[in-house]
């Protein structure tokens, strides 16, 4: 089995591309500019016409969404065990943290990246970026409370949703007054658990060192 994944550091392809060095199979990295205001590839387009990243191909079709992605790749790959089965007890509890990230969680990120989207006039957008940033507070609190003093997400067993949890982590920015990690106790913790992967440590490698000379905010 051999993918393809449309990818940028930092971005939410970063999560997919963790799991995909967890499972070990071959894949092929697509560099994708997604800065604001330039024009997406065709090609990307054709795959995601939201011209977002990720987008996964495999050998027969593409996907795109994270969340998505993420589930795909750990069921097709049962023996990384990063995945509650269909059947399992925590299998709804997986999937509950991966929509919240995606929907909620990423959702407040992006709007106070990208308030322009979120409003008809742009002397609302600083209204949207507070709120949105007040937001973030209000989610990673809930987060942290549902972890209290579990070692993972969901309990005892260590899962994608926890290296998603860390991936969100690392967006946390104070050039865009979001809240520090420090904040939330329980997810730091979490989050410094998932650093210490070896996959995690390899695709993460700047941003580690980044940390390591004090450049950002450990999460
Ligand atoms: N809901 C999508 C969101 C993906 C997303 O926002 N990707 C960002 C990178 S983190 C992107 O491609 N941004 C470019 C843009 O919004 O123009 C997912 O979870 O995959």
């Amino acid at each position: 089995m051999s993918y393809k994944l449309y990818y940028a550091d930092r971005s939410a392809a970063m999560g997919a591309r963790v799991v995909l060095e967890e499972i070990g199979a071959p894949y092929e990295l697509i560099w994708t500019d997604i800065s604001q205001g330039s024009t997406r590839e065709p090609e990307l387009l054709a795959l995601n016409p939201n011209g977002w990243i990720p987008v996964l191909v495999w050998e027969e079709g593409t996907i795109y969404e994270c969340g998505a992605i993420t589930v795909f790749l750990c069921d097709r790959h049962p023996e990384i065990q990063l995945a509650p089965g269909p059947t399992d007890s925590d299998r709804g509890l997986f999937l509950q943290w991966l929509f919240f990230f995606s929907s909620s969680l990423q959702n407040a990120f992006q709007m106070t990246y990208y308030p322009n989207r979120f409003c008809a006039s742009s002397k609302d957008e600083a209204s949207v970026k507070r709120r949105s940033t007040s937001r973030l507070q209000e989610l990673w609190q809930v987060v942290d409370a549902a972890i209290g003093e579990k070692d993972w997400l969901l309990g005892n067993q260590f899962s994608a949703a926890d290296i998603y949890l860390f991936m969100l982590t690392t967006w946390l920015s104070e050039s865009h007054q979001h809240p520090a990690a420090d904040s939330f106790a329980n997810v730091k913790r979490v989050a410094a658990k998932v650093m210490q992967r070896p996959s995690v440590r390899f695709i993460y490698e700047s941003h580690i060192s980044d940390i390591a000379a004090g450049k950002k905010r450990a999460p």
